[in-house]
């Protein structure tokens, strides 16, 4: 799970590199703030026992937290490791083999190649990007495509506190999201939040048909079916199978994205509500007691509340077709 002692291990996976201070405008302590992200198709586990050849960074889906303070310039690296596999197809047959061949065997042969030439297609490196929503910047410019074996780096300055989504941004996106390129950063206020149980989720769904405890996700299952499994931090029913323990009244701070593509979340923990939600995590402008909170792909928001007693708490998405899917867990009080 994504706990507070947890993100600093992600964070030190990922490489980033805290900077000495320079002064940036407002804070006397405003660092750099180096990620680097790494385009990379792995394996991963989507629900129990189902596995998925996905499109991450840095072999995790949800890729790893990114953590900076308001006042921090964030300096992004991007190396576009995805070259594809070296496949090697049939050659077409010449007109020798092809006499020495039965018209079936031919047919055959030349099924076998155009099925391989479209596997190799589906397989070859491509072009990836990372959209940070933290920042005001021109994204045509910081955040272009990079071809395979490429990098990119740009900066931005962390202007405004709360939680966003960061994601691929190469067309089509419904895909490239959809195969698991995205992740969470928070930015924090100056004067630090008050303490309390940090808790990190990312809401996602995959798509496609389970085949020998391999989901086949496509783009077409993408763009016209339902998903298959709706999941917290990546993987159908993660925290319903390994709980989240939380002290009875310690205050916790959950920080959520919805990473979609496509699906909105209705987060609910059952049993309680939450005292404080700030949408983006704006601190500005909370809202107080609210039971249900729908959060749009590409949105994010920070939740704050308490369990009155021991016990076992449900949280979900209360789109209870998405629930059903696998994003429930619990967290589990005293
Ligand atoms: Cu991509």
């Amino acid at each position: 799970m994504f706990t507070q002692g947890m993100w600093g291990k992600l964070l030190a996976g990922m490489l980033c590199a805290v900077f000495a201070a320079f002064g940036i405008a407002g804070t006397a302590t405003a660092k750099v703030v180096k990620v680097d992200l790494d385009a990379r198709i792995t394996n991963v586990e989507v629900a129990p026992g189902v596995k998925m050849r996905a499109w991450t960074f840095n072999d995790s889906v949800p890729a790893p937290v990114v953590r900076a303070t308001v006042g921090d310039t964030v300096e992004v690296t991007l190396t576009n490791s995805d070259m594809g596999s070296q496949m090697k197809c049939p050659k077409s047959l010449s007109k020798k083999q092809k006499k020495r061949k039965s018209k079936k065997q031919v047919r055959k042969y030349n099924k076998k190649r155009k099925n391989c030439i479209a596997k190799k297609h589906q397989h070859m490196g491509m072009a990836h990007s990372v959209d940070f929503h933290a920042a005001k910047i021109a994204p045509d410019k910081a955040f272009r495509s990079v071809l395979p074996g490429d990098s990119i780096t740009f900066s931005f300055e962390a202007k405004k506190a709360g939680v966003f989504m960061y994601h691929c941004g190469t067309g089509p996106m419904l895909e490239h999201i959809g195969m698991g390129m995205y992740g969470m950063i928070v930015i924090d206020p100056v004067v630090p939040r008050p303490a309390a149980k940090e808790i990190f989720i990312v809401q996602s769904e995959f798509y496609g048909k389970v085949k020998n405890g391999w989901l086949k996700s496509s783009y077409e299952a993408m763009q016209t079916e339902p998903p298959k499994y709706v999941t917290f931090n990546g993987t159908a029913m993660k925290y319903a199978n390994d709980p989240i323990e939380v002290g009875v009244g310690e205050p916790v701070r959950l920080y959520f994205v919805d990473a979609g593509p496509s699906i909105f979340s209705s987060f609910h923990v059952v049993g309680s509500w939450f005292d404080e939600y700030q949408h983006d995590g704006n601190i500005d402008e909370p809202l107080h007691d609210v039971s249900t909170q729908v959060i749009g792909p590409g949105g994010g928001g920070v939740f704050e509340f308490t369990l009155p007693e021991a016990g076992r708490y449900p949280f979900v998405t209360h789109s209870m077709l998405d629930m059903d899917k696998g994003a429930v867990g619990f967290f589990q009080a005293g």
